[in-house]
């Protein structure tokens, strides 16, 4: 059912934070496709920490969605509880980064900016197995909240977040198919010559990588290389920038974990 619609002008609103991969999935397609403020505007939430030292984005204080909802929990505005979220100027709202990465190279007409998807199908659906490989098969189970979540109350080993072994584990085994999707299909990109939407999705991943200390380039030489030309671009860079730098800054109250899963020693051990 269409959601209640509001006045029809104005540029879209993406709500995200500059600590989430997921919602820079979305900030790097929007800068590297040359998508304009006045035509998506960024809107970064708030960020808390709970008892666990899990981060908790919340909805901005002073935002005008957040007035009308009467309440800073994003639950409200996104049951998913999750961000990137796409608002439409009528009121309709886009979940999940793949899906607004998919709106908005649908919707924006192909003389604005480079479209960020190649035109021949196969190496579409390429780039876009790789975005899934990093959407639905790695970042969800080396995501640092799951991860907090398992050990205090599920059993699960101890360990500190960042360099948890079921953390690397899905790192590695899903770096390791990514080499060798990319040993057939990269070029100087993800895939072929240009940067396509594989490359905005590999990028957040690789910075999560970098702060669980994997070798890249000793490990992984094709998705290093990979890495490295699109960092070299540079509205990735900005983005990166704009971020914290190359490697995902910590996302997560250290103190506050160690006392909630009673871990000996500091939780942070990777800066
Ligand atoms: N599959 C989602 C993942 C979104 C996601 O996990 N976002 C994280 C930040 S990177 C989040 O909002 N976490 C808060 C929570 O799970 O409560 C997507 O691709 O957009």
């Amino acid at each position: 059912m269409r959601e209640e619609a509001a006045s029809p002008v104005g540029p879209m609103r993406l709500y995200y934070h500059p600590a989430s991969s997921a919602s820079m999935r979305v900030t790097l397609y929007l800068g590297c496709r040359g998508v304009p403020p006045s035509r998506v505007e960024l809107v970064s939430t708030g960020f808390e920490t709970d008892h666990r030292g899990i981060p908790v984005f919340t909805m901005p204080e002073g935002d005008p969605e957040t007035g009308k909802l009467g309440t800073t929990d994003l639950t409200a505005f996104n049951p998913e509880g999750r961000i990137p979220v796409l608002l439409l100027p009528d009121g309709r709202k886009m979940t999940q980064s793949g899906p607004i990465v998919d709106y908005l190279e649908d919707s924006i007409g192909e003389s604005e900016g480079r479209p960020l998807l190649p035109e021949d199908p196969w190496l579409r659906a390429e780039a876009r197995r790789i975005a899934w490989i990093i959407a639905a098969d790695t970042q969800p189970y080396q995501n640092i909240p799951f991860i907090i979540q398992a050990m205090g109350e599920w059993g699960m080993v101890k360990a500190p977040p960042t360099v948890h072994p079921l953390r690397l584990h899905f790192i590695r085994r899903e770096f390791g198919a990514l080499e060798s999707i990319l040993n057939r299909c990269a070029g100087r990109h993800a895939v072929g010559e240009d940067l396509t939407l594989a490359d905005c999705f590999l990028v957040p991943q690789v910075r999560n990588a970098l702060l669980a200390g994997i070798d890249l380039a000793a490990e992984f030489p094709t998705l290093s290389r990979v890495w490295e030309n699109a960092i070299a671009v540079a509205e990735v860079a900005a983005v990166l920038e704009a971020a914290g730098g190359i490697v995902q800054p910590l996302a997560f109250d250290a103190e506050k974990f160690e006392v909630y899963a009673d871990l000996p020693g500091p939780a942070r051990t990777v800066e």
